[in-house]
């Protein structure tokens, strides 16, 4: 399989809601969106990165350089039959693992709709349906945090996740806990809280939730292994794990017994499955995180979080949380149960909507 075009356009899409975790806050996301044609049709992959450093090292914009001054000459007339030889082609590219993935995903994608088969068929995908659940940016007071909550239960979500930072840590845990006593509830602290933060996290384990992810920085696995030693509630690594080693040293060190898996952190699908793989071989469950993502990176999320060891509900919530308007069709919708269904069409199996695209377009150039 040949890659004939490649185009790169930006759209700008507005959320219904601010969302503010502990490094931002964010109202519009300006998403750079991928649409590469080969013999055997088209795909879209989105790239997830934000605009800004703060989540990860890459952005929108050393992306779109990543992909158009590296990636693209790389594929240029190269035959390549699937995604597993997209990921080793790009991995003479360091680092820039989101810019990757778009490129990657979509050769997944494409490799789907080249075999005529839904894309979780090429990847081990079992589950007909994906668990649901969704983050909840800081809110401006407990009550609203409470209102948006119960909103949420009303949905179905199967479970909640707050944002967290130093100063809207426990206060806002107590207020939860006493309206919702016993829902599935995490943290997010994207991390924010440094070893000394000890106290905190030790009051936070005192509010019976399913997970606490990422309270420190990223390369502290060391910490994470230590706090996990001295705390009942089990800790979930997002931005430590960006490749398959990482997780081994994660969980040979004991720094996490959950990983939250984001196949744009990781270079795409061919690490996310090494991933999964990895951590079902160590009994250790997987969730599918977002990126607050448009329809087009939701399908990809929701296909890979089909796969087996998925089992527990993801940040894979329904289009109308995030956007007046989703650019796939249908947009994705929460089932009975909190539920949202793999479509079972060729590759991504939701149509993109071009007219969409085009409305929301502020950029478009062609890579190739
Ligand atoms: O840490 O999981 C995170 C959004 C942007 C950056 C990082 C994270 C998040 C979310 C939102 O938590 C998840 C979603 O897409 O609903
Ligand atoms: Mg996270």
């Amino acid at each position: 399989m040949k890659i004939k075009s490649a185009e790169l356009i930006l759209i700008r899409l507005r959320l219904k809601d601010r969302f503010e975790t502990s490094f931002g806050s964010v109202f519009e996301r300006d998403i750079a969106l991928l649409k590469f044609t080969s013999e055997f049709g088209e795909s879209y992959s989105e790239v997830v990165t934000d605009s800004d450093p703060f989540y990860n090292g890459e952005t929108v914009v050393t992306a779109r350089h990543i992909i158009k001054d590296f990636i693209m000459p790389l594929l240029k007339d190269r035959d390549i039959d699937d995604g597993r030889a997209a990921h080793e082609l790009l991995s003479k590219v360091r680092g820039n693992r989101m810019a990757r993935a778009a490129v990657e995903m979509n050769i997944w994608n494409l490799a789907a709709i080249a075999r005529g088969v839904p894309l979780n068929r090429l990847l081990g995908g079992t589950q007909p349906a994906v668990r649901s659940g969704v983050s909840v940016g800081i809110q401006e007071s407990a009550s609203a945090m409470v209102e948006k909550i119960s909103h949420y239960l009303e949905r179905g979500y199967q479970r909640i996740k707050v944002k967290i930072k130093p100063g809207h840590d426990v206060g806002i845990l107590g207020q939860i806990r006493r309206h919702f006593p016993s829902i599935p509830l995490s943290v997010d602290a994207n991390a924010a809280y440094v070893p000394a933060d000890i106290g905190i996290l030790r009051e936070l384990d005192n509010f019976n939730m399913v997970m606490i992810e990422q309270p420190f920085s990223e390369d502290d696995l060391l910490e994470h292994a230590t706090l996990a030693a001295q705390l009942q509630t089990k800790i979930c690594l997002d931005e430590s794990i960006e490749n398959v080693s990482d997780c081994r040293v994660a969980l040979r060190l004991g720094s996490c017994s959950i990983i939250n898996i984001k196949p744009g952190r990781v270079a795409g699908f061919t690490e996310s499955l090494a991933i999964h793989d990895a951590c079902r071989a160590a009994s250790v469950p997987v969730w599918c995180g977002g990126m607050l993502e448009s329809g087009i990176g939701r399908a990809y999320n929701v296909h890979l979080a089909s796969c087996p060891n998925f089992t527990l509900p993801g940040d894979i919530s329904e289009s109308a949380r995030y956007w007046h308007e989703d650019i796939v069709e249908p947009p994705f919708e929460l089932r009975e149960g909190g539920f949202i269904q793999v479509p079972t069409g060729v590759g991504l199996g939701v149509l993109v909507r071009e007219d969409l695209i085009r409305k929301y377009m502020t950029s478009s150039e062609k890579l190739l």
